[in-house]
């Protein structure tokens, strides 16, 4: 038993990157790599919110807004410009598209030698920071096409297929790391005493169907009559239970293990919806299709969108087979009430 503990421990997230694309060509190098820069930008954030009650000025407010016009929190900044320095002295990624910034952020020194794009949510759901609640960071890999002379990075208005690698790092009681670069999905546990994100469990497979439905009912009246419809039927029906964390990546979780489905639709405030696509739901979407699960507009595959614009957002629902096409058939209305 000892022995198999140790080969265990030995499974670190880079070797098991190299592991999976069974080539060590320059591809394989280089994500191994990138992948691990993204564990230590983990780390670092695990670090930092381990003792965020004790220290001044990490929690609250920063006194600013972001983009989207929500005040940012001094750890959203923190987090952000943490996956900026870990990849600036990486050579591999040239840009990064984030939440937390209008524009990419452009590493001129790694261009165009790095081909790679990162597109993260450095940490999703900070709000719940101040209960000392889950919260989580959400990472997309793309390939640069082009020069992106004019630097607006019109390339990533791409569709989720672009993606070559997606993943997520949550803080909760342990800190995890849940990764697929297209071959499985594989979560890595950190041990803070090695340092590393040991792995935990290989070739996760989301069930076809799960108990479990997440949603924030308390915007049961800004939904349409479908969705509304929907919610009345699992209410009617025996065999659900609710769970909603504010957080996606800790609701996202759940749901990749346990089953069920995830949903944030349009309400009339937010017609698209919420969640953003290219660094919260098309990440996510990749993972679940890979782990035997699926992620839908509602009407439309969530990797086949192609966004007009880099912060754009989407409607998600997302999950076990079965509850995502249950959810689609009361939003493509094609189903009548029961
Ligand atoms: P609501 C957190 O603010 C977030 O972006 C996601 O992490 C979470 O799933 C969602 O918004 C919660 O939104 O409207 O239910 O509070």
């Amino acid at each position: 038993v000892e022995e198999r503990a140790l080969d265990r421990d030995c499974m670190t997230l880079s070797r098991h990157v190299l592991q999976q694309l069974q080539s060590f060509g320059p591809d394989a190098q280089d994500l191994s790599a990138i992948m691990n820069r993204i564990a230590l930008a983990g780390k670092l954030v695990s670090r930092h919110l381990s003792r965020s009650g004790l220290m001044e000025n990490v929690l609250g407010f920063a006194g600013t807004t972001n983009i989207q016009g929500e005040s940012v929190k001094k750890m959203d900044i923190y987090a952000n410009d943490v996956f900026i320095s870990v990849f600036k002295q990486s050579g591999l990624v040239c840009r990064l598209a984030s939440e937390e910034m209008e524009n990419p952020y452009y590493i001129p020194e790694n261009c165009p030698i790095g081909r790679y794009t990162l597109l993260y949510d450095p940490i999703d759901g900070s709000s719940n920071l101040d209960a000392n609640l889950n919260v989580g960071s959400i990472f997309a890999i793309r390939q640069q096409e082009g020069m992106d002379l004019d630097g607006e990075a019109k390339d990533l208005l791409q569709n989720g297929h672009k993606q070559i690698a997606a993943g997520y790092i949550l803080y909760g009681p342990s800190t995890m790391l849940v990764y697929s670069i297209g071959r499985g999905v594989h979560a890595f546990t950190l041990d803070p005493s090695l340092g590393e994100f040991i792995l935990s469990t290989e070739n996760i497979q989301t069930p076809q169907h799960g108990s479990i439905y997440s949603v924030n009912e308390g915007n049961f009246w800004q939904w349409d009559e479908p969705m509304r419809e929907y919610i009345r039927y699992v209410h009617r029906h025996e065999g659900y239970t609710a769970r909603y964390g504010g957080a996606l990546v800790g609701d996202f979780h759940r749901i990749l293990f346990q089953g069920g489905v995830f949903l944030y639709p349009g309400t009339t405030k937010k017609p698209e919806g919420k969640l953003r696509l290219l660094y919260e739901s098309a990440p996510l979407a990749f993972l679940m299709e890979h782990s035997g699960g699926r992620a839908s507009t509602g009407t439309q595959d969530i990797l086949d969108v192609v966004p007009e614009k880099l912060h754009q957002r989407t409607p998600l629902v997302i999950g076990s087979t079965e509850d995502v096409a249950l959810v689609e058939s009361f939003m493509q209305s094609s189903r009548q009430p029961s």
